[in-house]
């Protein structure tokens, strides 16, 4: 896409930014609900912003039918612009008023007043208030909402405290000046699991999670999580709730987890519901986090927002930091850390090291939307986590106290954020702050010496260049270390080196002999380590390493240096790497969890990035297969203890979804796993007919497909489940997830034409094209048949959802790494995907980044 072209959509820059000419004091809505002509009536106070250097008026609006407009109670005739109107205004403070009509129940997108199953819902982030009524859509305008709904819908809810409510209406206030985004509306026929919580101040607040009638058997483990969430945050960070109440709501059409609108949060009800029967243990701790999140936004987004929307990261960084902290507190802090950066190096590596790479705060976009990224949140959150590091615990909620209490009601920037950390510590935080402008995974290699006692580190960081940055400077790195003596002994505990050259080295003294190293302990800082560790190291390493994630790490290497050579040269599975996670597997000292984790292998993502990296063309076939071989191995090698652990990790008290049951049974279904490899199925078999808990149906579900051995059950599964929506959506992936490479496109096909599936739910879409894009074998298949698919339904959904269409582009994100024969496929379904007429916005941009 060439930014001259007269069809060009338009790129916004950071650059550009102004003040908004108008302020708002107050905000009146009334809706008057109906399906397809909703009634919009709003009454607004604007006032000149005497910061401003211009006096034009332009109100943001989209798919919104004018009825009238007035101005001090006079009537106007606005003009129509691309995206709005304008309209002569008084340089006085002057009231708006006007009325349009909008329809909720054909508005597929998801995007401002929607439909789902018969209920009234709201989705303003990031510019979704506009298709609801005319306004200064932005975050820097903020304003006290109060709202009238008018409908016979037993339930209606929006932002802030209820006010008066009778026969067929409702209205509420929200005191609390906020933007546009956080706007949110419900209507509809529901159930309120209700609860209460008392501030640590004595203020009483009543909770509620609305859901549609059937779900309330599982809504308690989520407000638990609430409650947790709110003590939690007043605990840590001192923050209390501001209203008398707090509503969840669960909505089955939702692009995309959950929205923290200010007292009525919106979820997508795969992140909110939970039962033992029909959620996994995975399912419960990332709808814990998710409810904390959302609740976290009160603070850190609400009361305190971004100035425009090339601050995402400041509410999104922080607020996932938060959320992690807070599992970590609730769960294992280990086992947290290594799944976050499972997830990281999965997600938004992949993402920094391909052609839509951008800074954690972009500088220029086209529709952001499709900027709510791995970067921007998970990338977001460990640049927090840097900032800790570097100032230390005591410094950090220092400067969290001084960021809440000078910011509390503004429109924030990441210097306000950064300002306050210097004023704080009296540092200079700008080189920091390139972690913020540069795009990129910085590399960082290791040399060692060891002379006379003084063990020195040199450290070199590069970052490779991104799309629209070349060059890249250094960036500030702490690089955790401690050194381990050849006993296995700790000689020098974690100590925090500060990197900050591009080359740098650093000396430790006093040692009797070359230690090993354990370097970048807790992932203290998201980089790629490039170091030339031999095997004994790693396994070293996994044995004694005091620091939990290194020690994880060592095991991970381990397994993807002897796959690499299993892909590459054909060789057998290696014998160490074998020997060292069985003893890991047996050694009952480490937690379940932390052992489930470490028999994991590396994702075939993470293999073909690495022969990537290695300077290798990757074979997705191969790698699968070496994954498929290595497996069998650990099978027959590790047959005298995998009985017994499978044994004695099965859980048989009563369910919790907490950390220690959870851990257990990913440890048992670890070891099922394996076991299925060599015993037909037989264990699955029976663990699938005794299960009483999805975190085990599904488990032995997905051994028993992978055995061959499945068709009975998959249609079991299904006569089982199929009036639950969630349960089947997790029924349509596992099929395509466990598939052989050469069938995973037919079998999603397949699925496509089930009477179950439809493209409007996007759970239900990403169940069935999204599990098959997170398949490599299966959707790089050397015909092309699962990006065919894949595209083909992209551009059925596109004119539907294009939010939703849109971030499943990234499925073709990584097509530069493969084969020429099959960049060529790619690019074709890119091209394909591109000349659809009036593709969306949302669509264009990321197909013409990826295509780039
Ligand atoms: N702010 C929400 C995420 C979110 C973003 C955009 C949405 O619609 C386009 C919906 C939700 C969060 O961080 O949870
Ligand atoms: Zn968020």
């Amino acid at each position: 896409m060439k930014d001259a072209s007269p069809t060009a959509p338009q790129k916004i820059y950071l650059s550009d930014y102004q003040v908004p000419n108008y302020l708002i004091d107050e905000v009146h809505l009334t809706f008057q609900l109906a399906p397809e002509a909703t009634r919009v009536r709003s009454r607004i106070t604007f006032r000149p912003n005497p910061d401003a250097t211009s006096a034009d008026f332009f109100l943001y609006g989209e798919q919104l039918t004018l009825i009238s407009a007035q101005i001090d109670g006079a009537p106007v005739t606005p003009t129509h612009v691309n995206g709005g109107l304008t309209c002569d205004v008084p340089s006085a403070p002057f009231v708006w008023e006007a009325e349009v009509e909008i329809s909720p129940a054909t508005n597929t997108a998801l995007e401002g007043l929607y439909m789902s199953n018969g209920m009234y819902c709201t989705q303003c982030e990031a510019e979704g208030f506009r298709k609801i009524t005319y306004y200064p859509d932005r975050p820097d305008v903020m304003a006290v909402f109060t709202v009238r709904i008018e409908s016979d819908l037993p339930v209606l809810l929006s932002n802030g405290n209820p006010v008066t409510s009778g026969d067929g209406f409702a209205e509420w206030h929200d005191p609390w000046p906020k933007p546009a985004y956080l706007f949110a509306l419900v209507g509809g026929d529901l159930i309120a699991h209700p609860d209460r919580f008392t501030t640590k101040s004595g203020k009483d607040v009543e909770l509620n999670i609305y859901v549609r009638p059937g779900d309330e058997g599982k809504c308690a483990f989520g407000m638990e999580a609430l409650k947790k969430s709110m003590t939690w945050d007043e605990e840590v960070y001192g923050r209390e709730y501001d209203l008398d109440i707090f509503n969840i709501v669960a909505v089955d059409d939702f692009n995309m987890g959950a929205m923290e609108n200010k007292g009525l949060n919106i979820f997508n009800s795969s992140c909110v519901l939970a039962s033992p029967e029909t959620s996994t243990d995975m399912n419960f701790e990332r709808i814990e986090a998710i409810i904390a999140h959302e609740y976290f936004h009160n603070w850190t987004g609400n009361r305190i927002t971004c100035r425009d929307w090339f601050q995402l990261c400041l509410k999104e960084g922080l607020t996932v930091y938060r959320d992690a902290q807070f599992t970590a507190d609730m769960r294992s802090e280990p086992v947290k850390r290594i799944e976050d950066v499972i997830a990281l190096r999965a997600r938004q590596f992949r993402e920094d090291n391909g052609p839509l790479a951008h800074p954690v705060r972009p500088d220029s976009f086209v529709e952001i939307n499709n900027f709510y990224t791995a970067t921007v949140y998970e990338k977001g959150a460990e640049l927090i986590g840097i900032l800790k590091t570097l100032v230390g615990d005591a410094d950090y909620y220092k400067a969290l106290d001084l960021y809440f209490d000078r910011h509390d009601g503004d429109a924030a920037t990441i210097e306000d954020w950064l300002q306050v950390f210097e004023d704080v510590t009296g540092r200079d935080l700008s080189q920091f702050k390139r972690w913020y402008e540069q795009a990129g995974t910085p590399r960082l290699s290791v040399d060692e010496a060891f002379a006379d006692g003084t063990y020195t580190l040199t450290f070199s960081q590069s970052t490779p260049a991104t799309p629209g940055q070349d060059h890249k400077d250094p960036r500030v790195i702490p690089i955790a270390v401690g050194l381990l003596g050849a006993d296995g002994n700790e000689v020098v505990p974690t100590t925090v080196l500060e990197m900050t050259e591009a080359t740098q080295s650093f000396a430790f003294d006093g040692l009797s002999a070359k230690p090993v190293p354990s370097i970048l302990r807790g992932f203290s800082a998201p980089v790629i380590l490039e170091r030339d560790s031999d095997n004994a190291e790693r396994a070293f390493l996994l044995a004694h390493d005091t620091d939990p994630f290194n020690k994880w790490e060592a095991g991970r290497a381990l397994a993807r240096a002897g796959l690499v050579e299993m892909v590459l040269n054909n060789a057998a599975p290696d014998g160490d790497y074998l020997d060292a996670v069985l003893q890991v597997l047996r050694n009952d000292d480490l937690d379940p969890a932390f052992r489930a984790l470490t028999l994991a292998l590396p994702s075939q993502d993470d293999l073909a990035q690495t022969l990537v990296d290695l300077g290798h063309t990757p074979d997705p076939t191969a790698i699968y297969q070496a994954l498929e071989t290595l497996k069998m191995a650990m099978a027959t090698h590790m047959q005298d203890v995998l009985p017994r652990i499978y044994a004695q990790y099965q859980v048989n008290e009563a369910y919790q979804p907490d950390a220690e049951q959870s851990g257990a049974r990913s440890l048992a279904n670890a070891a099922l796993a394996l076991i299925s490899r060599t015993d037909g199925g037989a264990a699955a078999q029976a663990q699938y007919d005794s299960a009483d808990n999805m975190t085990q149906q599904l488990a032995a579900l997905g051994c028993l497909i992978m055995a061959g051995k499945g068709d009975a059950a998959t249609a079991e599964f299904y006569d089982q489940w199929k009036e639950d929506r969630l349960v089947i959506d997790k029924w349509f992936a596992l099929q395509i997830s466990h598939a052989a490479p050469e069938r995973a496109a037919e079998v999603a096909a397949d699925l496509t034409q089930h009477v179950d599936f439809t493209m409007k739910n996007p759970n239900r879409f990403r169940a069935t094209l999204g599990a098959l894009a997170m398949s490599p074998a299966g959707f790089h298949r050397a015909d092309g048949a699962g990006y065919a698919l894949l595209a083909d339904w992209l551009i059925q959904l596109d004119p539907l959802n294009p939010q939703t269409t849109a971030r499943m582009c990234s499925a073709f994100e990584t097509w530069k790494r493969y084969d020429s024969d099959r960049q060529a496929l790619i690019a074709a379904q890119l091209d394909r995907i591109l000349a659809t007429p009036d593709l969306s916005r949302d669509t264009t941009e990321m197909v013409s980044r990826i295509r780039a």
